[in-house]
């Protein structure tokens, strides 16, 4: 281990990761016999004490159905469910509430957009996605192209997981309709250019879709001066419930695309005659939503508010290096992404060693990371691996967590030797 192990920089002494950390109580348990060390972030984040308590006190205190009674409850939850809209709005720097749409999570978000904005693509229309895309922001598209008989077209990354600007451009044209970016790569933590991809299509006329789904627990959003035409999050990866996420969409593109799902709430009146459709957000909002998501989602949000966004992104980013200093000492460790802008993940392949294994025996230990192929097999294929191990970072993980993540994985080579 280097000296700089035992100093921790300037950071680390202003953040208060251990209050912080006392915060999630699911932090404070012990697995396998040893502390546990979550550095599964990516998948799903824990929840602090904040948000378990907004739910509990919904439940406790003001569970009714939103938008339809006149009676006490019904008001509470429903300026609930609306001020978790606004928190949203603010939070993404959008320009309006209309603009915030609750979905499952980023899944939903975008076969939403891909499903509606996508009803009008006709054959010979092209998509533009990048090859380190979560399967969540390919199959939509895929399934689009079959209906529209549109064309799929795949930005290259290279080998360090950096997006191709060039090959991009070359790829864009009058017929590209819409450009799906990944904001922060989930299995390479690669950050990309998305201000600049944004503009780029719009040069050439299309319209883009970012998937934030990685990059809202770890860095300040804002939608207006990305001018993205759509963004989508999931709730679950930044500290709030499962079940619950966000589409973004500019509001007169949004207006302008048909209703995805219909049912109550979605509607202004119903006939066998005609029916018209409500207006923004609840267009896109049928049936009974997830009411409690977006009140547990907007507690998420005041937290890493209080504790202060640049705070939280400075304090990932040493962590981060910290980390990729350690592993650097591993013997016959690979990382997979290593892009100069990135973020919060550590993805790696141990020589001789299955990443299975290497969960396995961390597991054992304690420490709880993700092994597999992330939901991103164009990324395995592209490195040549059927999969990684990969350390994913949040607000409340330390020095030690990392540490205990390298000594872990000599553990894993000594089993394996
Ligand atoms: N986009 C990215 C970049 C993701 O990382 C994920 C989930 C999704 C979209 C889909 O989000 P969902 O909430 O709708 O499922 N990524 C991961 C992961 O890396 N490990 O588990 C889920």
């Amino acid at each position: 281990m280097t000296s700089a192990a035992h100093t921790a920089p300037a950071n680390e002494q202003t953040y208060d990761v251990h209050r912080i950390k006392a915060d999630f109580p699911i932090l404070a348990q012990q697995v396998h016999g040893h502390p546990l060390v979550y550095l599964d972030n990516a998948a799903t984040t824990q929840k602090p004490r904040a948000v378990i308590s907004a739910l509990e006190h919904y439940y406790a205190a003001d569970n009714a159905n939103i938008h339809r009674g006149v009676h006490e409850l019904s008001g509470r939850a429903t300026k609930q469910y609306e001020e978790a809209r606004a928190a949203v709005r603010a939070f993404l720097n959008a320009a309006d509430d209309r603009e915030i749409i609750f979905v499952r999570g980023a899944t939903e978000g975008i076969n939403l957009v891909a499903d509606s904005f996508g009803r009008s693509f006709r054959a010979g229309d092209e998509i533009i996605v990048s090859t380190m895309e979560h399967h969540s922001n390919i199959v939509p598209w895929q399934m689009l192209c079959e209906r529209s008989g549109a064309v799929l077209k795949v930005v290259p990354i290279d080998d360090d997981g950096e997006f191709l600007m060039d090959e991009y451009e070359k790829l864009l044209s009058p017929r590209t309709r819409m450009v799906g970016i990944v904001h922060q790569s989930n299995s390479l933590g690669t950050v990309n250019p998305v201000k600049e991809t944004i503009a780029r299509a719009h040069a050439a006329g299309a319209r883009v879709l970012v998937d934030g789904a990685q990059a809202a627990p770890h860095q300040r959003l804002d939608v207006r001066a990305l001018d993205t035409d759509f963004y989508v999050l999931s709730g679950h990866k930044m500290y709030g419930p499962t079940g619950i996420g966000v589409l973004y969409g500019k509001r007169e593109l949004l207006e302008s695309m048909p209703p995805y799902q219909g049912g109550g709430d979605m509607i202004l009146s119903v006939s066998f005659e005609k029916t018209v459709y409500n207006k923004l957000p609840y267009k896109f909002e049928a049936g009974t939503p997830h009411i409690a998501g977006p009140i547990g989602l907007k507690a998420a949000i005041d937290y890493m508010q209080a504790v202060g966004l640049e705070r939280i992104a400075a304090h990932e980013h040493e962590l981060l290096a910290y980390g990729c200093e350690l592993l650097a000492e591993i013997p016959g460790l690979r990382m997979i992404g290593t892009a100069a802008v990135r973020s919060s993940v550590l993805s790696f392949v141990l020589e001789g060693i299955h990443p299975h294994d290497i969960g396995t025996i961390l597991d054992r230990e304690g420490i709880a990371i993700r092994t597999g192929h992330h939901c991103a097999q164009p990324v395995m294929a592209r490195y040549g691996v059927p999969a990684t191990a990969r350390a994913s970072l949040a607000m409340y993980n330390s020095r030690s967590d990392v540490e205990a993540l390298a000594r872990g994985l000599r553990k894993t080579i000594e089993v394996f030797s």
